[in-house]
């Protein structure tokens, strides 16, 4: 290329960024640094819609995954479950709508993110460490999916996305709202088939050829998922109080779990939530808001499409191994929100109930025998919260408050001869099929404002959570010379001293954002391999849960920068550290150092980005728990897209380097997977086009 022929483009770049600049409307990114900047606090994040609706992510928790803090488990193409800050499963709380959902599948399938569609999705709020005392629970953070509010008039929204393995997310909502009424509709489907990776191979053909999880070959590049969810919202005003109800209905089908030993047949999910808010403008009690919802998930997993199932003289059922399950919740909050002194007082009682019952059969093991895996467990928690806010001065900015809950868990449908005979050989006390706990909480937080565009934060915390229905309760026996799964009935409940600290600068143009933390993890609960209680055998060794000590800490940096000429600058890292106390061995399944560095060409109407995403190697392992080290990545994404009036375009692609990794968090150990590392997808190209009336 002669120097020319360089020169030429770079100049017509140089013309058509100036023409960009002259014409540039005010920018959604600007927007978003103000946001970011100025109305969150350190240890706030959030996933503005912007960032979701230019993702090809497949759904919330792969979308969360450039949220800085947040990781995730992948188990397949589908259904990535949150962590936050290295706390995973129920140690942290995924709402929609301030709604508490479980999954149906032991193993995770669904977990409670993947229930709720982005397109249902306006914002989604994130609390990092134990600050949220609205809700029992929130040990490690919560993260709360906001949905749409329709906005005054007639107002619809049509989204399409089509991308390589054929990938299709379609989406269709319209709504009506009047000063007094509101009511929107919504309906989304998704399907595609089974992503490659890197190395040209499908993400379902990781098994060695002797191995029994390995897909058939009729199931080997079937669809990876499809899913279909729609929803409906009604609301009105009478009065001085708002009122909105919400119905939405998920069907999943056949989606396939790589990671897993089974796949999902389907998942069917109802959600019902209402809620209503009442101001009392000139009392001291200035508003009232109350909740009442309910959900339910039913989940059927097998090994249909595995060598396993295929037909022997033990296997004489289409499938070797199957668990029918489903879970329940309902719960009810009133919060009133009242002037206190020169603060604000919030107050509030809440209540929630949760049913998990799952029952497997394994022709392995007592020829299909129905077993119950999760004995028919009700959790009942009644808690109450008082938060108050007070500005001490211009500068300073106090938040206390604490919690109180009582929870109580029972297994139904746990015979005294089964825990007898398959939990009592692993533990040494004496265990019962019922347990309760009752727990405080609380935090100070304090904000600093020294001067315009600096923000400091410190807060100091303590939260807990009770042993889940599985952790006190799962149960499966599993054939001779494998490992058991057995619940600890014996638990106690987990709580997280933590300490943190953080700044924020601030301007018109960029913020930095900084945050550190330090969790000391009491009774954390964690996976321990039991041996053999009696080395003969007919018992194996089991996997179950024990109370450890344990710490955590780690923290957060993320940026954002509006630099000359349209160019925008993101950058995010984060990096946690667990160790176990008791033996001071690394902690399992924590994240490595992580980050992204984006940038964006900007005016408003027209946009182009490239992102590096980035991990470092994770050496940091639990060897006990068979854990493997996992090498470090980079990968780059490059997208593009636009804005015609009502109409708007994303095209990009990601991984466009093509490259095989994987996530530390892709693996776990046996037997609660297989025990085989999924790679990540490779190549992924994608065009999103959306319509916005
Ligand atoms: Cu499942």
């Amino acid at each position: 290329m002669s120097p020319c022929t360089k020169i030429l483009p770079l100049a017509w770049l140089i013309v058509f960024f100036m023409l960009g600049t002259s014409f540039a409307e005010d920018s959604l990114i600007l927007e978003e640094i103000t946001v970011r900047g100025r109305q969150e606090a350190p240890q706030q994040e959030t996933l503005s819609i912007r960032e979701v609706r230019e993702s090809p992510a497949r759904d919330i928790g792969e979308a969360l995954e450039s949220v800085p803090g947040i990781t995730s488990v992948n188990k397949g193409a589908i259904a990535n479950d949150v962590v936050l800050r290295g706390l995973q499963r129920d140690n942290i709380n995924v709402f929609l709508d301030g709604v508490r959902l479980h999954g149906g599948c032991p193993s995770r399938m669904d977990p409670p993110s993947f229930h709720f569609d982005f397109a249902e999705v306006d914002s989604i709020e994130i609390i990092k460490g134990p600050y949220d005392l609205r809700n029992p629970g929130s040990l490690g953070g919560m993260i709360n999916a906001v949905s749409k509010t329709p906005p005054l008039g007639p107002s619809a929204t049509v989204t399409g996305t089509y991308g390589s393995y054929g990938l299709v997310n379609l989406s269709a909502s319209g709504s009506y709202a009047s000063e007094t009424a509101n009511v929107l509709a919504g309906y989304a489907y998704k399907e595609s088939d089974i992503p490659e990776s890197g190395n040209g191979k499908l993400m379902t053909d990781i098994y060695p050829a002797t191995s029994n999880n390995r897909y058939k070959p009729e199931d080997l590049d079937s669809k990876a998922y499809e899913i279909n969810t729609f929803w409906i919202k009604g609301g009105g005003k009478v009065g001085p109080s708002e009122f909105s109800l919400n119905y939405s209905y998920q069907d999943a089908e056949h989606v396939l779990y790589p990671y897993l030993l089974m796949d999902a047949d389907y998942d069917r999910t109802q959600r019902v939530n209402f809620t209503s808010s009442t101001t009392l403008p000139g009392s001291a009690l200035e508003e009232i808001n109350f909740q009442a919802y309910w959900n339910s998930v039913d989940h059927l997993m097998h090994d249909k499409y595995r060598v396993s199932s295929t037909p022997s003289m033990m296997v004489t059922r289409d499938v070797m191994m199957e668990t029918d399950s489903t879970t329940k919740v309902y719960g009810t909050k009133l919060v009133a929100v009242a002037k206190l002194g020169t603060g604000q007082l919030d107050t509030g009682l809440d209540f929630y109930y949760h049913n998990w019952d799952a029952t497997n059969i394994s022709a392995m093991f007592n020829m299909y025998q129905p077993q119950p895996m999760l004995p028919d467990v009700d959790a009942t928690n009644f808690g109450g919260f008082a938060k108050y806010t007070v500005p001490l001065s211009e500068q300073l900015k106090v938040i206390g408050g604490a919690r109180i809950d009582f929870t109580d868990v029972e297994a139904n449908d746990l015979s005294n001869a089964r825990l007898t005979s398959l939990y009592q050989p692993y533990h040494s006390a004496p265990l019962s099929d019922s347990t309760d706990f009752t727990e405080v909480s609380g935090n100070l937080q304090l904000s600093w404002f020294p001067t315009e565009g600096i923000e400091l934060f410190t807060g100091l915390a303590s939260g807990v959570r009770p042993p889940d229905a599985q952790e006190l309760y799962i149960g499966l026996q599993r054939p001779a010379m494998s490992t058991n799964w057995v619940g600890n009935p014996d638990l106690d409940a987990t709580r997280n001293n933590q300490v943190d600290l953080g700044i924020k600068f601030s301007g018109d143009r960029y913020y930095l954002n900084t945050s550190v933390f330090y969790s000391s993890l009491d009774d954390f609960i964690y996976l321990v391999s039991v041996a053999d209680p009696d080395g003969m055998g007919p018992l194996a060794k089991a996997r179950s849960y024990r109370n450890i000590d344990a710490e955590m800490y780690g923290g957060e940096l993320s940026g954002q920068y509006a630099l000359p000429f349209d160019l925008y600058l993101r950058t995010t890292l984060s990096y946690v550290r667990g160790e176990n106390r008791d033996t001071n061995i690394p902690l399992a399944e924590i994240p490595p150092l992580t980050g992204q560095v984006a940038l964006r060409y900007d005016i408003g109407d027209f946009f182009i980005e490239a992102t590096e995403r980035f991990a470092q190697k994770q050496d940091r392992v639990d060897p006990g728990l068979g854990e493997d080290e996992t090498s470090g990545w980079g990968v780059t994404d490059v997208k593009t897209g636009g804005n015609w009036g009502k109409w708007s375009a994303t095209a990009g692609i990601n991984n466009i380097f093509d490259k095989q990794y994987f996530s530390h968090l892709s693996y776990k150990r046996d037997p609660f997977a297989s025990g085989i590392k999924v790679p990540e997808t490779g190549f992924l190209a994608y065009l999103t086009l959306a319509y916005r009336y």
